[in-house]
């Protein structure tokens, strides 16, 4: 399938589809009986929300609730594909929206930041802002990126270059700018040298993630030094000095290091318990790396370094491993997890396309850890998103989703941590089909309970390519069908 590339960087992320539909997924019910079995989330109850058509409103979601000046449940939605508005209204520079649990269908509003452009230094359009969400929950702090923000230099002169080096916002729990690092200003690349070889590619934010302590983003730029890729880690509430990975070094490391190409930093995530039980750890894919794919381990040192400590190679060539990343305590042992996309797993013969690995942590001794793995339907792209999604049957173990855009209508996949880890086959498959929409399951937020329940919500984002883009006439035409939200509650 040509449009599952394997990049979701420049040209791999410009995808001919003109709607996209997310879909909100609550559970919400309040009686439930035997743990451990017949807990599924419903499917017949369902609420639509439309966003602008062509906006790619849905490519991420996160869910957030706010805390002052008064207390507020959103699920935040990107949509990078978003018309400018103000000094950028004939641009697409993507937007951040907001949406109210509500049963409205065009109650979503745009987050208002990111509304002028200095056009003699940077540019904008198609910059890809919203390609990445993230909240850290209750009051806390929302990250949101445009991996393609450009830095210009020698403006409309025969030399100009542009340097897609991305950047950031963070925003406090409101969305407003209130704090002093709130803003726009987490552009780790910029004032660094900048051909394709140092930062000038860094695409910062394709990826990023807080931390569970609260303490730090992680931030992904898999197009530095030459698409080998680079993390930086940075404070939220403190002007710190900024961790990132080594440089590329000719000297061999003891660690095998991952080379140009790597693209490493294309997903991040970070958890205690990985290496060792009380020590952060960080996540990140290199779907890229020697072919196959790998996932990195590091810790940060005492010189603000992120230093690798352990690589995971995938099994197959171009099965993108890595493309995904999650963690999660399986089977409640007190060692946290991993759970591992590659999406284009292929083998033809026995019908696969698209593969999740879920390795259980054996203490921390990972040279003894085997892989157990799931497998999608034949050019599913099954495990395009993977998700820790908080324990939703309340049976005390981690359960995980996994989304399949392209299996069918797109599905997305529970499968529910156990006592033995997780168990294969999934305990529930939310299928697009029945909401009337295509490419379900691009993305997934879940592990909060924004509705005050206590039981955690779940929001899933899908595009749809009944419609190719084909032109502004159609997309317009179409706009009526925005997008769709679906609650689903808890038997
Ligand atoms: C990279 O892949 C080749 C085979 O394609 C293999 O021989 C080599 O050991 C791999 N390198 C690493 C570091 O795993
Ligand atoms: C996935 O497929 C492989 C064979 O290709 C098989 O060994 C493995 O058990 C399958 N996984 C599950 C969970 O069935
Ligand atoms: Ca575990
Ligand atoms: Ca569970």
């Amino acid at each position: 399938m040509s449009v599952c590339s394997t990049q979701r960087g420049t040209a791999g992320l410009h995808r001919p589809w003109s709607l996209i539909h997310w879909l909100l997924l609550l559970c919400t019910a309040l009686v439930l009986t035997s743990p451990g079995s017949g807990f599924n989330l419903d499917t017949t109850d369902t609420l639509t929300k439309r966003g602008e058509g062509g906006s790619f409103f849905g490519f991420s979601v996160a869910l957030h609730q706010q805390v002052t000046p008064e207390p507020h449940s959103w699920i935040l939605v990107g949509a990078p594909q978003a018309r400018g508005h103000k000094a950028q209204q004939n641009s697409r520079p993507g937007a951040l929206y907001r949406c109210p649990i509500s049963a409205k269908a065009h109650d979503c509003e745009r987050v208002d930041i990111d509304g002028d452009v200095e056009t003699d230094r940077e540019s904008k359009d198609n910059q890809w802002l919203g390609v990445t969400v993230k909240s850290q929950g209750i009051g806390g702090k929302v990250v949101t990126c445009a991996h393609l923000y450009e830095l210009r230099q020698r403006v409309r002169e025969p030399s100009e270059t542009r340097d897609p080096i991305g950047r950031c916002y963070v925003l406090s729990d409101d969305l407003t700018e209130r704090d002093d690092l709130d803003g726009g200003e987490w552009k780790f690349c910029e004032g660094r040298p900048q051909t394709h070889e140092q930062f000038g590619f860094c695409q910062q934010g394709l990826a990023a993630s807080f931390t569970p302590d609260n303490n730090f983003i992680l931030f992904g730029a898999p197009g530095t030094y030459n698409w080998k890729g680079l993390l930086f880690m940075a404070s939220p509430v403190e002007d710190a000095l900024v961790y990132k990975t080594l440089e590329p070094s000719h000297r061999p490391s003891i660690f095998e290091d991952v080379a140009q190409n790597s693209y490493l930093g294309f997903s991040v995530d970070s958890a205690k318990g990985l290496l060792s039980r009380a020590e952060l750890t960080f996540v990140a894919g290199a779907p890229r790396a020697n072919h196959t794919g790998a996932v990195v381990l590091l810790r940060k040192d005492n010189v603000y370094r992120l230093v690798p400590k352990l690589i995971l190679w995938g099994e197959e060539l171009a099965s993108s491993f890595g493309y995904s990343v999650a963690t999660a305590d399986l089977n409640q042992d007190g060692w946290t997890d991993l759970i591992v996309g590659a999406p284009n797993f292929f083998d033809r013969k026995a019908e696969i396309g698209g593969a999740v690995y879920v390795y259980l942590n054996p203490s921390g001794h990972w040279e003894e850890a085997r892989p157990i793995r799931l497998n999608g339907t034949h050019d599913s792209m099954f495990g395009l998103t993977v998700n820790s999604v908080g324990d939703l049957d309340q049976d005390g173990y981690g359960d995980i989703a996994v989304g399949a855009p392209f299996d069918g209508d797109g599905k997305v996949f529970i499968f529910r941590g156990s006592e033995y880890g997780i168990d294969t086959k999934p305990s529930q498959v939310l299928d697009g089909a029945d909401a009337g929409v295509k490419q379900f399951g691009y993305s997934i937020s879940g592990g909060l309970d924004i509705d005050g329940n206590s039981y955690p919500d779940m929001a899933v984002g899908s595009l749809n390519d009944q419609v190719v883009l084909t032109g502004e006439t159609q997309c317009r035409r179409d706009k009526e069908d925005g997008s769709h939200m679906f609650y689903y509650l808890i038997h």
